[in-house]
């Protein structure tokens, strides 16, 4: 289902004095709104497909209603989303759960919903039921080189795939790693892997990055074969320089210092992309911004100046996306959360005075430094927010318009109640 321009209109004119009394208070208070604003409508986070459904946990799966069933429907969701707040402008695919049937008429329908198809993810962490070898032991690090040549391959049919749709990047987040002392040689599963991402890299075409995907634990849990930043670098800068480091917020040891992290991989120019999302004991998926706001907003400040020390675009020089699950949520209104408290976090690391900051540095006045800080942190935002939604044609309250037009119950209507969509 899709909404009409006087389904949102009408839902903007009613709350429009109301923002505007918010809207008016924060311009006075902070240095140049209309720049936050133009920044904000252009910023755009891609959807991963399998966040679309409800993905639940190893203990079980409570399906949502009217789950999107097919690749379509999955474009569609992700094209509501963009219709209600505009800033979800791509979505992002995962091989073999999106393998498309009909290429053109799919890019048409991307065309339609005004999306993009962001970065595609390959799977060597689930056998498929025609698959020769297990991944059992591994995929790229297999200790067998007929295995590593099936998940070598597998990538590269994804890049394939991509291509035809218009994508310019290859995620590749492995399982690979071990459960016990002793089941692996370390340095033989890194140089496999090496090796076999070097496969892979050959395969990309010059438009486009791969990205390495690091993740501390989970499945295997006593070592990952890219299992921290410094692992996921040496790959990357093994590789070259169509190669880069993906962080994903949940897939650090606790207490990690990701915001140093980030800015340490964009000094080296070797941060690629993102993947929101928000933890509290693990690689737990909630929604961004639910758990640890002040983290994303560090995060984000460490994004900001180092992009613009760099002279980097904000909106296409790193792949943004969210990556998360749904458990007890509506996945579509979950979504939404997370894309507004990405939204929310970035307007908040652009009033940061960066100037002002790096003079405290100097000064060593440390209590200054959280001042300035803080006081962005502090600031309701989230009037810039809703206007950049409004100028960009999307809904002042996404959430409250997909209450008031009872979407589910539209897309259960459409699609039925017992839908599964496939993913996580
Ligand atoms: C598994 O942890 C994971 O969530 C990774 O974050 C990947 O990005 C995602 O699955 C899709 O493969
Ligand atoms: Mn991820
Ligand atoms: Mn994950």
């Amino acid at each position: 289902m899709l909404l009409t321009k006087s389904q949102i209109d009408q839902h903007n004119d009613a709350l429009l004095q109301q923002h505007q009394r918010g809207l008016e208070y924060v311009s006075g208070n902070v240095p140049d709104a209309a720049a936050i604003i133009n920044k904000l409508a252009a910023f755009q986070v891609a959807i991963p497909s399998w966040a679309l459904g409800n993905g639940g946990t190893r203990f079980g799966r409570f399906a949502g209603k009217g789950e999107p069933s097919t690749l379509e429907q999955k474009l569609e969701d992700v094209g509501l989303l963009h219709q209600l707040n505009r800033s979800s402008g791509a979505i992002s695919l995962h091989i073999p759960w999106d393998i498309p049937k009909n290429v053109s008429a799919l890019k048409q329908l991307a065309t339609q919903l005004d999306l993009k198809f962001d970065a595609m993810n390959s799977n060597t962490f689930q056998d498929q039921p025609d698959q020769q070898h297990s991944y059992k032991y591994g995929s790229l690090q297999h200790v067998d080189k007929a295995v590593r040549q099936q998940a070598i391959d597998h990538n590269i049919e994804v890049i394939k795939y991509g291509q035809e749709l218009g994508s310019q990047s290859l995620t590749v987040w492995l399982a690979d790693g071990s459960c016990f002392p002793g089941q692996l040689n370390f340095r033989g599963a890194f140089n496999n892997t090496l090796e076999s991402l070097g496969e892979i890299y050959n395969a990309l075409p010059d438009d486009w990055k791969v990205f390495v995907e690091y993740k501390a634990f989970e499945p295997n849990f006593y070592s990952t074969t890219v299992g921290d930043w410094g692992q996921s670098y040496l790959y990357a800068s093994k590789l070259g320089a169509k190669a880069y480091t993906l962080v994903d917020l949940g897939h650090h040891l606790p207490n990690a210092n990701i915001e140093q992290i980030v800015a340490l991989l964009l000094n080296e120019k070797k941060l690629g992309g993102f993947h929101f999302n928000d933890s509290k004991y693990g690689d737990d998926d909630l929604t961004v911004g639910s758990i640890k706001p002040y983290q994303l907003f560090l995060i984000f400040k460490e994004l900001v100046e180092g992009m613009d020390a760099r002279g980097m675009d904000h909106t296409k020089d790193l792949g943004w996306m969210i990556d998360a699950s749904h458990n007890v949520k509506d996945s579509l209104e979950d979504l939404l959360q997370s894309v507004e408290a990405i939204n929310i976090a970035y307007a908040q690391a652009l009033l940061v005075d960066n100037t002002k900051l790096l003079a405290a540095q100097q000064n060593n006045d440390v209590a200054q430094a959280q001042e300035i800080l803080q006081d962005a942190y502090r600031t309701d935002v989230r009037p810039l927010v809703a206007e950049a939604r409004l100028k960009a044609g999307a809904a002042l309250d996404p959430i409250g318009l997909f209450r008031q037009l009872k979407v589910r119950d539209q897309l259960v209507k459409e699609r039925g109640a017992n839908t599964v969509a496939t993913g996580l």
